[in-house]
């Protein structure tokens, strides 16, 4: 039931009670757990939301290598993505040559004041002249911040004036000021919008080996990106690109040419994969390389999607090497952390692909949240053709996608093999059901879960640690409770694949078992648990 829910909103007010209470629930088989979701957060709460630029610049242009990104606005909307999300990269392209790196450079027009009362597209351009004549990037992006889009620089013109004006640039604007939507999910929708308008399809170098795919919705974080390559190539599968971690623009441009779509993060691509499908016919599978059953099932689907004896039984030798070399440490980690609690609260899908490697450790999850997720993933994308559109939603634009003449391919596997996958329970092909089957009745979901709700559950749920970020671990961690980074992993990693789930596994039985901890006690271990009177006494 709803009770400990409606026992944290109580304490609001009759309005912001119904908003939130929509919000929150706790996952009942036999209920339909409708959820309210991509919304604006109700003005004075204390969010966990980031901004559509964030998405945008941050998320999913910032981990591309040779992508230099102008930040047109003022000077601390491009302090703050500055090297704060851990993307690794290296200097080489796919193909082993050098691509230089710019994603430890900031480059800003530092708007000010005059700029904003006459107009900034001057200073743009200049910035635009001083980076071409210093770095030479062979793409350069444009992304606005909120001011821009209030004055109405027109950063789209000037992007066509640099394309033409240095041949063999790829310039690309993004009209992503911070407002344009009710969290990161729109920038995420805007960027995406632009690499398949401007970078995909533009490319012609050819995958080498015979099965080939792009990793969409994973950004290396703590090099995550790296050891899912490594497990790919092990089995044969040559990876195109990476959408965008572990890539380039020079990569991207040759994603049409391979022959499937894995999709790591739902959430923030799957426009990607949806636009692909529609213009080149290629076929995507939903993934999950954190956990090592979830592993072993993503690329088990993998083998099934192409179909080839000689690919399946090289994927069965790499699994079966892999799990034996992190068999004794995977072990004991599970005998320390096993039928502990978890709470999870992220952006977007890793707060329902880390429950499934805290189940590899005996582990469950009491609590689970988004900050920025739509229904879909939450309740699966068949929930899509019923979520509203509101006035929130159509400001971002929805690109028509056409077949492409020559490319378009619907035929990647016979009518009989689709039936076949499409039955098959363990695959989601072009499909995604979401974060609730994972997870047990009674636990709770909350979606932008603030910070007033998130100390009352915590108080009431008492789970052993909270997956967060950098905004609410502090706060939790001094209240006594052990707080890991989900989104930075706080500077480990890698956490995918095999060794990723031993190495989250080591680092999380650190925390949990570090001395500290007997140095300090929670705020309610000195409170009374019961408070009444006896005898006319307290
Ligand atoms: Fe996807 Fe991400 Fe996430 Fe995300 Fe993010 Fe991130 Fe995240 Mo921070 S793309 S939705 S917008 S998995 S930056 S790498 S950790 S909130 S859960
Ligand atoms: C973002 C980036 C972020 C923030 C992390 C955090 C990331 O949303 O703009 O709040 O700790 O992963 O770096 O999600």
């Amino acid at each position: 039931g709803n009770e400990l829910r409606d026992k944290v909103l109580e304490k609001y007010s009759a309005k912001v009670y119904r908003n939130r209470k929509q919000h929150v629930l706790s996952i009942d088989p036999e209920a339909s757990n409708e959820i309210t979701a991509n919304v604006r957060t109700i003005p004075g709460i204390i969010t966990q939301r980031g901004c559509c630029y964030a998405g945008c610049k941050g998320v999913v242009l910032g981990p591309m290598s040779d992508n230099a990104i102008i930040v047109h606005g003022p000077i601390g909307c491009s302090f703050y993505t500055w090297g704060t999300r851990r993307h690794k990269q290296v200097e080489t392209d796919r193909h082993g040559e050098h691509a230089d790196c710019y994603v430890e450079y900031c480059f800003s027009t530092d708007m000010q004041e005059p700029n904003i009362v006459f107009g900034g597209e001057k200073k743009l351009k200049k910035a635009i002249e001083e980076c071409m004549a210093i770095y030479k990037p062979k793409m350069l992006s444009i992304c606005s911040t909120c001011p821009v889009g209030l004055i109405g620089d027109d950063i789209h013109a000037i992007a066509k004036w640099a394309r033409e004006e240095y041949p063999g640039l790829m310039c690309i604007a993004f009209s992503c000021e911070g407002y344009k939507g009710v969290t990161q999910s729109a920038g995420h929708h805007i960027a995406s919008n632009q690499i398949i308008r401007f970078i995909v399809g533009t490319g012609d170098h050819k995958p080498q080996k015979k099965f080939s795919v792009n990793i969409l919705g994973e950004y290396n974080i703590g090099g995550d990106g790296w050891e899912i390559e490594r497990i790919l190539n092990r089995c044969g599968i040559e990876v195109v690109s990476a959408m965008t971690g572990t890539s380039c623009y020079r990569d991207m441009k040759n994603a049409h040419l391979a022959d499937l779509n894995l999709v790591q993060c739902h959430r923030s691509i799957n426009y990607v994969a949806d636009m692909m499908k529609d213009k080149y016919g290629m076929d995507w599978i939903k993934v999950n390389f954190i956990g090592v059953n979830a592993t072993k099932k993503s690329i088990r689907a993998i083998g099934a999607y192409f179909n080839d004896p000689e690919l399946s039984a090289r994927i069965e030798e790499v699994i079966a090497d892999e799990e034996n070399t992190i068999a004794d440490e995977m072990e004991y980690y599970k005998s320390k952390l096993k039928g502990k609690t978890a709470a999870i609260y992220v952006g977007g899908s890793r707060s329902h692909h880390y429950q499934l490697l805290l189940q590899d450790l005996g582990m469950s999850t009491v609590l689970a949240g988004y900050e920025f997720a739509h229904r879909d993933d939450y309740e699966g994308r068949r929930v899509i053709p019923d979520i509203k559109v509101d006035a929130d939603s159509k400001n971002i634009e929805n690109l028509k996608i056409e077949a492409d003449e020559n490319l378009y391919n619907p035929d990647r596997i016979t009518p009989e093999h689709r039936a076949e996958l499409e039955a098959n329970e363990d695959i989601d092909l072009n499909d995604y059901q979401g974060m609730y089957p994972d997870m047990e009745e009674g636990s709770i979901i909350a979606d932008d879960l603030n910070h007033f709700e998130t100390e009352e559950f915590l108080k009431a749920l008492k789970p052993d640690v909270f997956f967060s970020g950098i905004k609410d671990k502090f706060v939790v961690q001094k209240a006594g409770m052990l707080s890991r980074q989900i989104h930075s992993y706080d500077y480990q990693g890698p956490y995918t694949c095999f060794q990723g789930a031993a190495r989250f596994g080591h680092d999380l039985v650190m925390g949990l078992y570090v001395p500290a901890w007997s140095f300090i006690k929670a705020p309610w271990k000195n409170q009374a648990t019961l408070v009444g009177k006896l005898g006319g006494e307290v």
